[in-house]
């Protein structure tokens, strides 16, 4: 006899070993799904929650640790999807198994794409979003693209480098900005909307808080709002969301960005940010968005240490689990000069190492500055990833 490891990480290794072996393919598939171990924190929880768990849980075969109003259910989905059910003797609290199915099937929903005002953007690959900001002083490449032929030249070195969508920002976001007000954000961005609309044939993204520039930069040809406060700044984003049927980027982010980095101080970082999001997106879905329209985004750099924002791309699982595609934006942050020791002008390598990184955790667009270089270096990720 011969042992030999399967990579049991990638469920794909073991369906095909199974295949092989005869086992019908959508079964083997089904099978290697279902076989890969998940963990998930309950919290939180009373003595009359915890009681009936522990004992469901040993009934169902997964492994159940508790403490003071919290729990740790590990085991397979199959497994965690009878414990919802409530397959044992004991039957879950209706609040504890609804909220656990609910969950458990968000998190089989593997979006292949995503849905704007104008169409549906494939996701099997990388999606490369190129940055094209239209302000004085943005930290990396402020001033750069002030002027609408400038903007537009950029878009189109854009679209040769490989961005499949192009998203205009006419405030910095950096810690500490002092933002333009609304009407010179509408003067920035609108020209470049309409032109880039118009003559690149890309989707547009527009990345701003403000209800009234969405809504102008949707009516000039953008299709997708990129809100870096998760629709919580301005309390009419999320009625202009709905009517317009725009895609939506929800951005984790704590706080103001002049005053985020007070607030960057978490117990566990990747939970905090998944629970934040999923709260926001919930607020989203409740008020009538399309959950086909959202993507998540776990804000790296806004209210955020370096460490977290390393904590945050190995634990993207946290994210990936609330069943939207997922957005990172790592392009040049400080936390890539915090592993590099290298200046803003010279963090295009590490940008797209961050985003292979994220890739192989799961995410699917990536927001850059360089998107020939971050194009290349997740061309061949997709390879290995789908080979
Ligand atoms: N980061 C910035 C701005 N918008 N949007 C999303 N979805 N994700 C991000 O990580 C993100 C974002 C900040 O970067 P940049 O646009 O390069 O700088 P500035 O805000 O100074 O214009």
């Amino acid at each position: 006899m011969r042992v030999t490891a399967l990579a049991g990480e990638v469920p794909a290794a073991l369906a095909s070993v199974l295949a092989a072996r005869g086992v019908d393919p959508i079964r083997a598939e089904a099978l290697a799904a279902g076989g890969a171990q998940v963990a998930l924190l309950l919290e939180p929880l009373d003595d009359a929650d915890l009681v009936p768990l522990v004992r469901e849980a040993a009934a169902a075969g997964v492994d159940c640790h508790t403490g003071d109003g919290w729990a740790v259910v590990v085991g397979t989905l199959a497994r965690l999807g009878g414990l919802a059910r409530g397959a044992g003797t004991t039957p879950l609290p209706e609040r504890l198994s609804a909220e656990l199915g609910r969950f458990l099937s968000d998190r089989q929903e593997r979006p292949e794409g995503w849905r704007t005002a104008r169409r549906t953007i494939p996701l099997e690959r990388s999606c490369l979003v190129g940055i094209l900001n239209v302000t004085p002083d943005s930290f990396s490449d402020g001033g750069r693209h002030f002027a609408p032929e400038d903007a537009l030249a950029g878009a189109r070195a854009l679209r040769e480098a490989g961005a499949a969508i192009l998203d205009v920002g006419g405030e910095s976001t950096r810690p500490g900005a002092a933002g333009p007000d609304e009407g010179e954000e509408l003067r920035r961005v609108l020209p470049v909307v309409r032109a880039v609309a118009a003559e690149i044939a890309l989707p547009v993204s527009i990345d701003t808080r403000r209800s009234r520039v969405a809504e102008a930069a949707l009516a000039a040809g953008a299709e997708i709002v990129n809100d870096v406060s998760g629709l919580a700044h301005d309390a009419r984003m999320l009625d202009v969301v709905r009517d317009s049927g725009a895609g939506v980027v929800i951005m984790h982010m704590r706080g103001e960005p002049a005053t985020m980095d007070a607030h960057a101080s978490y117990g566990d970082v990747a939970a905090e940010v998944a629970t934040e999001l999923a709260e926001r997106r919930d607020r989203a879905v409740a008020a009538g968005v399309a959950r086909e329209a959202i993507v998540l985004d776990p804000g790296l750099g806004f209210a955020k240490r370096p460490e977290h924002n390393f904590a945050v791309l190995d634990r993207l699982a946290s994210v990936t689990a609330l069943g939207h595609p997922v957005m990172v934006g790592p392009s040049r942050k400080r936390f890539l000069g915090a592993a590099t020791g290298r200046p803003v002008d010279q963090r295009d390598a590490a940008t797209a190492a961050a985003c292979v990184a994220a890739r192989i955790r799961g995410a699917r667009l990536f927001r850059v500055h360089d998107v020939a270089a971050a194009r290349e270096a997740l061309a061949v990720t997709d390879a290995v990833l789908g080979a």
